[in-house]
């Protein structure tokens, strides 16, 4: 789906002397991520405000693009398919610029990441590798691809002037050079300090996603204040949707209900059931992204609903929903304990209420609910396959 071959966005492509009327401006957004759970639900809606969404996407063996099949339009329909897909790797720095200097993106929000927190215990190495150093190269490659094109929006005032002159100066401009660059930072940076946790209270990371996460928080803060790049980080809390990955508690449960309640599944396996956590939805929290790239000065922000429930909590809404009774089916497993369990988190996102005027739309039962009816019906999907002999029950996800 990715396009084998790119075009800068400026120039004549189709090939006739006369030069064809411009077409209406439309700002480009750059999205890591974008196969991600976040990555389709901010590409919906930056396409809602009529954004040109460029997406990067890395090589695998299959195609991984569930999440954004449904608004891929071929792109050999120039009118109408405005997502267009690329492949590059945040491992890969010359692929990155690259993709910078071909699309020419007015705003580059960096969600794609190993986002597993069990699973960076597993690979540490690779997951600071594409969470810390991936940031990294993403920001270095806006920093030279400025550099290199002079694309600020203050002529002629250039990077160099910029970087020259002096802190009253910068602090002036800084926010109408190129540059805006969203970051997905994480609640799990402040690990073990208890809630409410907003933009001021210190980071305790406890595991390998987070202490990667809390250095791509730092680049960025560091990025801004060297180079004067709009760049923004999102400390968001828990969201969730009936996309979330299906290795994640509040998924893994649904998806379970849904089985449980078709008969193709008896028992759920867990870890924790005591971890709190501030679980928003996933369609809400793409609109703050969003809105911290829209404002005058970048800065970073909490997003969470204030609310936090235990996985207990959880199971007892997702279970009682379609009328079970959770004790009879969840099994406790220690492989799901974490080295380092993160305990509490509840966010206090005052300011980016007040500061952006951003606030949840979807509370938490309504959440659980409408994960547990997508849910229900994939379960009867798959026992239409199971029944007709082209699915195995015991293929559990
Ligand atoms: P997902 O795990 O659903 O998506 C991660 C995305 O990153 C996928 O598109 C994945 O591609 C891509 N990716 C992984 N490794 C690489 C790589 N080496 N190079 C390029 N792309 C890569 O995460 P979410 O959508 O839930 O989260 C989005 C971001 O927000 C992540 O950075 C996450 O850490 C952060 N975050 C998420 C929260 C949440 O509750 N969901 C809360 C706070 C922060 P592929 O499809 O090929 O695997
Ligand atoms: P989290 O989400 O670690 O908060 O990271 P996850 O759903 O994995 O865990 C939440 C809590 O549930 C407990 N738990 C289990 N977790 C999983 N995955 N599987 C189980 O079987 C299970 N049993 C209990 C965990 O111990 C934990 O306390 C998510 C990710 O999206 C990160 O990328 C993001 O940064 C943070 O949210 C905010």
């Amino acid at each position: 789906m990715a396009s084998e071959t790119d075009k800068p966005r400026s120039g004549s492509e189709n090939g006739e002397d006369s030069p064809a009327p411009p077409p209406p401006k439309r700002k480009i957004a750059l999205v890591t991520g974008i196969t991600g759970q976040d990555g389709s639900y901010l590409t919906e809606f930056l396409l809602g405000k009529g954004y040109e969404v460029h997406g990067l996407i890395r090589r695998s063996s299959n195609f991984n693009t569930q999440r954004i099949n449904h608004i891929y339009i071929d792109p050999h329909n120039t009118q109408k398919a405005l997502m267009k897909l690329h492949y590059a790797d945040l491992a890969d720095a010359s692929a990155l610029r690259h993709r910078l200097d071909v699309i020419l993106p007015d705003e580059v929000y960096n969600l794609a990441a190993q986002s597993h927190v069990a699973v960076s215990f597993e690979i540490p190495d690779y997951t600071a590798d594409v969470v810390a150093t991936g940031a990294l190269r993403l920001l270095e490659a806006v920093r030279s691809h400025i550099a290199a094109t002079g694309r600020t929006h203050i002529r002629p005032f250039g990077l160099r002037d910029f970087i020259r002159s002096d802190k009253k100066l910068r602090e002036k401009v800084t926010h109408r050079l190129f540059g805006w660059y969203y970051q997905a930072g994480s609640s799990e940076m402040f690990g073990s300090t208890p809630p409410p946790q907003s933009e001021t209270t210190p980071f305790h990371p406890r595991s390998p996603y987070a202490a990667s996460k809390c250095a791509a928080h730092w680049y960025t803060v560091n990025y801004r204040e060297a180079y004067g790049i709009f760049a923004c980080n999102g400390i968001l809390f828990n969201h969730e949707s009936p996309r979330r990955g299906e290795n994640f508690v509040t998924r893994k449960i649904t998806r379970a209900v849904g089985r449980i309640k078709i008969g193709l599944q008896s028992k759920l396996f867990l870890g924790n059931l005591q971890a709190a956590r501030d679980w928003g939805f996933a369609g809400d929290y793409v609109e703050a992204m969003w809105l911290m790239l829209q404002q005058e000065k970048p800065d970073d922000y909490v997003v969470a609903t204030e609310e936090a429930h235990t996985v207990e909590e959880f199971l007892g809404v997702a279970f009682g929903y379609v009328g079970l009774n959770w004790q009879d089916h969840v099994l406790i497993d220690k492989r799901y304990f974490r080295p380092t369990e993160v305990d509490n988190l509840q966010g206090d996102s005052s300011k980016a209420r007040k500061v952006l005027g951003w606030k949840p739309k979807v509370g938490f039962e309504q959440l659980v609910k409408m994960m547990v009816d997508e849910d229900l019906e994939l379960a009867k999907r798959e026992k239409v396959l199971v029944d007709a002999g082209y699915m195995d029950a015991q293929q559990q996800p």
